[in-house]
């Protein structure tokens, strides 16, 4: 069955792992929708970021994050949105999967140490492709 995704990654945060959202939101979109296709968008720099209508960011993201089946957020970069996404989707009752490189990065114990979360460590991309089959499609 076709899923909604929310797909979740660092805009104002920094852009260094925008390739990496790209190639995932691709990925989701063979069998599914990914309602944040713009995450993945390499043209948009943290500088364009900031001339955008706040407002309406956020209100179109919350009603996305709504709409949404589950939430899939790639953490590496960390982002004060993205975490406010989590936590949004969590208060929603929607299913929440973080993807993390843990040679890279040690995750916030915000994150961690909450049980809601299901929490994806990866050290090589290709890690990530069979997880998301298994939860997508499995
Ligand atoms: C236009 C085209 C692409 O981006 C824009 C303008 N900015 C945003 N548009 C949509 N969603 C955004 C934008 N800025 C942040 N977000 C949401 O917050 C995304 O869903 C990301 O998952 C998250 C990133 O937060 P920051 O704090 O790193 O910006």
């Amino acid at each position: 069955m076709e899923k909604k995704v929310y797909f979740a990654g660092s805009i104002r945060g920094g852009r260094q792992d925008a390739g990496l959202y790209k190639r995932i939101i691709q990925y989701i979109q063979r069998g599914h929708v990914v309602l944040t296709e713009h995450v993945g968008d390499l043209s948009l720099s943290k500088t364009e970021a900031m001339q955008d209508r706040d407002t309406a960011i956020y209100e179109q993201d919350t009603a996305w994050l709504r709409e949404s089946d589950l939430l899939i957020a790639e953490c590496t970069t960390p982002s004060l949105g993205v975490g406010y996404e989590l936590a949004y989707a969590e208060a929603h009752g929607k299913p929440v999967h973080i993807f993390y490189d843990a040679s890279r990065t040690r995750l916030s114990a915000m994150l961690t140490g909450d049980k809601y979360f299901h929490i994806h460590p990866y050290r090589a991309e290709a890690e990530i492709y069979p997880v998301l089959d298994t939860l997508l499609d499995g």
